[in-house]
């Protein structure tokens, strides 16, 4: 199952308390007391590696280690060490608390989630000429904590859209390395697929249907992944009864999700079309084309419109 949506607590470590001390030897009196170490910090950093959230399913809390108390003679406590949490590249990184919303779009990519804190003064550092004694010392800073939301949304190019069985994932395979699951019923595809044609990522999502947006189906949530890529490829099946009703049901579980999407570039593709006398294909485009003058015919079992979806992705 892909995690897509978790989350989680974070608390970075604390500083570790300034020591008191003082020098032994009667010859050479004053202070020795050392710092407190700082304690780590929590950084998330971006991996290609889509499933890397499942580490939350069950683990809800990252916590880094505190800084340790300072010593006697000038011995510092030891730093916490820093953690840092994989998470796949694309994700956005919601600080609840601070309001604050960070996202990771490139591999090793890292962002700061939580600052640990800093170690405090030990009595060494409250010396002066005339005070030679000081008693004084520093308690560490609390880490900084926070809860966190991680949303994953797929960086893609193109998003694969339609309705069931349309042949989204049997477009993706067909053009990329992908092996997205492919089968004759509907609700194939339970989570979004990726695959690469040359350097563009192609994104294949489960169908949308009618009130998907109301929960229908397997609802409208994994449209996020497709919030970020430039161009649609939008798949009405030949075997469709009713293209313009099939095609504004895509559109308008689009707009409920996030009108924004209604406005990228679409290709609209007459799929599976080997399935029809060419005759039927014929009335079927010409339908089509009243929508999206553009609209072209393909099928997976035909090399030469599978050209012509590569020629389109050549110019993207
Ligand atoms: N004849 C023919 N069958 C196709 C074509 N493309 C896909 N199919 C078949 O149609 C069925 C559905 O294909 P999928 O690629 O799983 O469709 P999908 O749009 O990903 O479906 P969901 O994931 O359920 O939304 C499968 O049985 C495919 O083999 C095509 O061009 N021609
Ligand atoms: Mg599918």
């Amino acid at each position: 199952m892909l995690i897509d949506d978790v989350t989680i607590k974070v608390r970075a470590g604390n500083g570790g308390k300034g020591a008191v001390a003082f020098e032994k030897n009667k010859l050479a009196l004053g202070p020795t007391g050392a710092d407190g170490g700082n304690g780590g910090s929590i950084y998330f950093e971006g991996v290609p590696d889509l499933i890397a959230l499942i580490q939350f399913r069950n683990k809800k809390e990252a916590i880094a280690k505190d800084g340790s108390d300072g010593r006697s003679q000038y011995r510092d406590g030891k730093d916490g060490a820093d953690l840092i949490l994989k998470v796949p590249v694309g994700t956005v990184i919601h600080k609840i608390e601070a309001g604050e919303v960070l996202e990771i779009v490139k591999s090793g990519e890292r962002v700061l989630a939580a600052q640990g804190g800093h170690g405090g003064k030990g009595n060494f550092k409250f010396r002066a000429p005339h005070r030679t004694s000081p008693t004084e010392f520093q308690y560490g800073k609390e880490g900084e904590s926070f809860t966190i939301r991680l949303e994953l949304k797929l960086i893609a190019d193109v998003g694969i859209i339609g309705l069931p069985n349309a042949g989204k994932s049997s477009l993706l395979n067909e053009l990329t390395k992908a092996k997205s699951r492919v089968a004759n019923y509907p609700f194939t595809t339970l989570e979004p697929n990726l695959g690469a044609y040359y350097k563009l990522i192609l994104a294949d999502i489960p169908g949308l249907i009618e009130g998907a947006s109301a929960g229908k189906g397997l609802g409208i949530k994994f449209l996020r992944h497709i919030e970020r890529t430039k161009i649609l490829f939008h798949l009405i099946s030949a075997e469709s009864e009713n293209l313009e009703q099939d095609y504004k049901i895509i559109k308008t579980e689009l707009s409920n999700f996030n009108q924004e999407l209604t406005k990228k570039p679409e290709y609209l593709f007459l799929s599976k079309s080997d399935l029809l006398p060419p005759e039927e294909i014929k009335e079927k485009l010409k339908a089509l084309k009243k929508i999206d003058p553009n609209a072209i015919v393909i099928s997976t079992h035909d090399w030469e419109s599978m050209e012509n979806v590569k020629k389109i992705l050549n110019r993207i």
